[in-house]
C-alpha cells in the first residue's frame, strides 16, 4: 500500500467573505483511490487491451455523496472527451484502451465546505509487474493508494451537517460505521467478481500502520489539548500579575 502526503483543505477567498469555523475540531476523511485493471484477453484489440476503472472512494468503505460534491477525472488527450466529470458516488469511470498515464483528479466539496478542491494523481497500470507472472483476465492489476482528507476548523454549516457521517474521525475519534455501509458490503460478496470491484480494493481498516496512525493522531490531540488548558492558565495568571502591577 502506497501512502500520500496529507492534503490540508482551506480556502483562500475565505479573506473576502469568512466563513464562521469551529474552533478545536479536526475532521478526517480516510480515502482510498487508484485503479483496477482487467487484460481483455481474446476480446483485446490493438488500441483495447484493458478495461479499467479510476476511483476515489471511502477507505472505511461508506458513502462519499455527503463530502464530495463531484470528481472531474483528466484522462490523457487519446481519449475522446478527456475531461469527464463524476457527479453522484461512486465516484468512479471506466474505460478501455491500451496505454498506462497519468490520471489527474479533482475532488470538489460541496459549496457549504467552504474548501477549495483537491487535486489527485494517480498513475494507472495495467501491466503486472514482471514477477506476478503473465497477464490474466480474471485477476487484476490493482494500483492504490491511501490519504486523508482534513478538515482542521471545518466550517459550521459543513460540520453540522456531516459531523455524524460514518466515514469520518472527529478529534481522531471515529464515528459509528453505517448499518447501510455493512448491508452494502453482504450484498457486493454475491455478486460477480467482474462486476462487483470492492472485491479488488485493498483494505485499510485491518491496516496496522493505519491503526499506529489512528493511535498517535489520538495522543496528539490530547496533548494539544493538555497544553491549551496550560497556555489558558498561563495567561490568567498572566493578566492577574498584570492586575496587581497596575495596582
Ligand atoms: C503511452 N504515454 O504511450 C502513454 C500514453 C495513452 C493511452 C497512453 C486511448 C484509448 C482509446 C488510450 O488507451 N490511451 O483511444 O480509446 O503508453
Amino acid at each position: 500500500m502506497q501512502r500520500g502526503k496529507t492534503a490540508r483543505l482551506v480556502d483562500d477567498s475565505e479573506k473576502k467573505n469568512p466563513v464562521r469555523r469551529v474552533k478545536d475540531v479536526e475532521m478526517v476523511v480516510p480515502i482510498a483511490y487508484g485503479t483496477v485493471s482487467f487484460w481483455l484477453g481474446k476480446k483485446a484489440d490493438e488500441y483495447h487491451s484493458h478495461k479499467w476503472t479510476v476511483y476515489v472512494r471511502s477507505a472505511l468503505g461508506e458513502e462519499l455523496g455527503a463530502i464530495i460534491k463531484k470528481v472531474v477525472f483528466q484522462l490523457h488527450p487519446s481519449f475522446n472527451n478527456p475531461t469527464r466529470s463524476v457527479e453522484a458516488a461512486p465516484f468512479e469511470l471506466t474505460e478501455t484502451g491500451w496505454g498506462e498515464f497519468e490520471i489527474g483528479m479533482t475532488v470538489y466539496f460541496h459549496p457549504d465546505a467552504s474548501e477549495k478542491p483537491l487535486e489527485i494523481f494517480h498513475h494507472l497500470k495495467l501491466y503486472p509487474e514482471d514477477d506476478t507472472g503473465p497477464q490474466s483476465t480474471k485477476k487484476p492489476v490493482v494500483v492504490e493508494s491511501y490519504d486523508e482528507l482534513v478538515f482542521s476548523e471545518p466550517s459550521e454549516a459543513f460540520f453540522s451537517r456531516v459531523q455524524k457521517h460514518p466515514a469520518l474521525l472527529i478529534n481522531g475519534k471515529q464515528n459509528p460505521p453505517s448499518a447501510a455501509g455493512a448491508v452494502e458490503t453482504e450484498k457486493k460478496k454475491g455478486d460477480s467478481k467482474e462486476q462487483n470491484l470492492s472485491h479488488w480494493f485493498l483494505k485499510h481498516s485491518d491496516d496496522e500502520e493505519l491503526d499506529s496512525i489512528m493511535s498517535a493522531r489520538e495522543n496528539v490531540m490530547s496533548r494539544v489539548n493538555k497544553l491549551k488548558a496550560d497556555l489558558l492558565q498561563l495567561e490568567n495568571e498572566a493578566a492577574r500579575l498584570k492586575a496587581n502591577v497596575a495596582h
